[in-house]
């Protein structure tokens, strides 16, 4: 595989995903040799999010400044990353290159069927400064027949050589004996207070992100006691490798939006997913097009309790309303069960391994 130059395009619509996604992407492709750029509207996630050392190998560019300085590598790649509509002038010096770049837009994760469809898809482009260029629709996702997911090598010898107590040491986080730990990275959630509820009364620590999950949090805690059992620790922003190990070490994690919820499966965690919400109510059939598959393998009445929590946080179905308690099926044998899917996932071919197999068609 000969390395090659990348330019990856990145608005951050809001909060942290897009973001971490495209850095995800980048570090992975720069580790393997490649020369990236990426072009970012708002690089102050990266501040807390990326290791050190990796902001030397990849580099990152700031939007606004993309029309003036952006060449366009003949042979190169340009990612533009969900959608985010490049520049005029940016696909103005694509189609001048010659070769031109291959023009790949990376879309949202979905586990809904019309992402098999869909991922390869090309868009000849007629008019505008891209004419003469074709765009490529690459689709992340679960199955043997998309663009699969974000997995750097090594990643899960790490996690599994993980020492929990040495490094939740090195965060200052203490946990009590036989306490059990659980991570909170959610939006606004009315379903807090029956969250807490339904954790009481077994010994827990809650490991609070900042954000709304702290700030909601730490409302309750001045408003009220905490219910039996649970007491808070809030954290700062982690970089994404310690987020990761985060995730390993905790019984249960609620994760959010998309890559938060990609690295709680690879964490092999029982899990929460607070999906963003989107206004048309889209979200409700990609919640249940995830948990029809990641659950498929559990017994009924297990994924029936897993369902049933999944869409109460969620706001949806019978959960969604205020007296319905939320209730959290046994940990233990949850346990195996989310190692199972992970070890499905792992059989797919990781999504930057598909990209560099996509230059080769
Ligand atoms: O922040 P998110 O909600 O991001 C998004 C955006 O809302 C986006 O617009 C939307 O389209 C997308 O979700 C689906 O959740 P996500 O995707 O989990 O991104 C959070 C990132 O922040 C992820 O890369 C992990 C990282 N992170 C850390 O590295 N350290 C931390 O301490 C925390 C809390 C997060």
């Amino acid at each position: 595989m000969d390395l090659r130059d990348w330019d990856v395009f990145c608005r951050v619509i809001d909060n942290y995903g897009d973001a971490g996604v495209c850095w995800r992407l980048c570090r992975d492709l720069a580790r393997r040799g490649h020369r990236v750029r990426l072009w970012i509207d708002d690089a102050r996630p990266l501040h807390w999010m990326a290791e050190p050392d990796d902001l030397d190998i990849v580099r990152v560019m700031a939007w606004s400044d993309a029309p003036p300085r952006f060449e366009a590598h003949p042979s190169g790649i340009v990612i533009e990353a969900f959608g985010c509509e490049l520049p005029d002038a940016v696909k103005a010096r694509m189609a001048a290159a010659s070769p031109a770049p291959l023009w790949i837009n990376l879309e949202y994760l979905s586990a809904e069927s019309y992402v098999e469809r869909s991922h390869g898809l090309r868009s000849p482009q007629w008019q505008g400064p891209a004419a003469g260029l074709e765009k490529f629709f690459f689709y992340p996702g679960f199955t043997r027949r998309t663009g699969g997911l974000l997995r750097e090598r090594g990643l899960i010898e790490t996690l599994e050589a993980s020492d929990r107590d040495h490094w939740l040491g090195q965060q200052g986080i203490t946990r009590q004996a036989d306490e059990r730990l659980v991570s909170l990275f959610c939006y606004d959630n009315p379903a807090l207070p029956r969250l807490l509820q339904c954790l009481a009364g077994t010994p827990t620590l809650i490991l609070a992100c900042p954000g709304p999950a702290s700030r909601m949090l730490s409302a309750l805690q001045t408003a009220t006691a905490m219910p039996p059992g649970l007491r808070v620790q809030h954290l700062p922003f982690l970089t994404q490798d310690n987020f990761d190990q985060l995730l390993r070490a905790c019984d249960l994690n609620l994760v959010r939006g998309e890559d938060s919820f990609v690295r709680a499966q690879w964490a092999a965690r029982p899990f929460v997913w607070h999906i963003y919400p989107q206004e048309d109510g889209a979200h409700d059939a990609k919640l249940q097009a995830f948990m029809d598959k990641a659950f498929a393998g559990m017994e009924t009445r297990q994924s029936a309790g897993w369902q049933a929590l999944w869409r109460g946080w969620n706001g949806l179905g019978p959960g969604a309303d205020a007296s319905t308690p939320l209730l959290l099926p046994p940990l233990p044998a949850a346990e195996a069960a989310f190692r199972d899917w992970r070890s499905g996932l792992l059989t797919q071919v990781d999504l930057v391994t598909q990209l560099l197999g996509f230059l080769e068609r």
